[in-house]
């Protein structure tokens, strides 16, 4: 196996009452190692692929040479695989505040509380599965966008700084249909933010 199911870096009830125990085992178990078995399976068979990172996949999707069925296996995936990834990292059940990236966002949205705003309006807006996302450009600019089922910013051209899915995998147990309760609940174990 390439690619490999990350270990989350805190236990799964740490999140708690933000994110529960059994959507975070679920999460990881089921669907974070399910994304990582399918891009495994994907780039099988292509010794081209073999040590390219999921991210240089993605970056560089539309050039790689694989079947179309691939292609598309590579991006659902392939995005799955990293938007996860990052997903764990960024969440912690205590801060750990990332003050230069604070610095950033003040200058780009004037506070955290204005970028926070923005952030939610685009996870509220996501419409069915995907993800919002705080990215950086190829000006190293941050910019806020979201996007559809695992389509991943790498995709575009973007670094993904800080990324919260909005699948309803992600919070139903908890917070059922009430996507505005999880973003809310979430801004307390995203921990590069106070
Ligand atoms: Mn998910």
């Amino acid at each position: 196996m390439s690619y490999e199911l990350p270990k989350v870096p805190y236990d799964y009830d740490a999140l708690e009452p933000a994110i529960d125990e059994q959507t975070m085992n679920i999460h990881h178990n089921k669907h974070h190692a399910g994304y990582t078995k399918k891009l495994n399976n994907a780039v099988e068979g292509y010794a081209d692929l073999k040590g390219l990172s999921a991210e240089s996949l993605l970056e560089n999707l539309n050039s790689l040479d694989v079947s179309e069925e691939d292609r598309k296996a590579i991006r659902q995936n392939g995005g799955g695989y990293v938007n996860h990834r990052l997903f764990w990292e960024i969440m912690g059940p205590e801060k750990d505040v990332d003050e230069d990236l604070v610095a950033d966002i003040e200058d780009e949205f004037g506070s955290v509380d204005t970028f926070k705003d923005e952030f939610a309006q685009a996870a509220s807006g996501v419409f069915g599965s995907g993800w919002a996302w705080l990215v950086r450009n190829s000006d190293d600019k941050l910019e806020v966008y979201s996007t559809a089922n695992q389509d991943s910013p790498y995709l575009n051209g973007y670094t993904p700084v800080i990324g919260l899915d909005v699948w309803e995998h992600a919070y139903y147990l908890e917070h059922q249909n009430e996507r505005g309760s999880y973003i809310d609940a979430w801004w307390d174990v995203l921990k590069l933010l106070p």
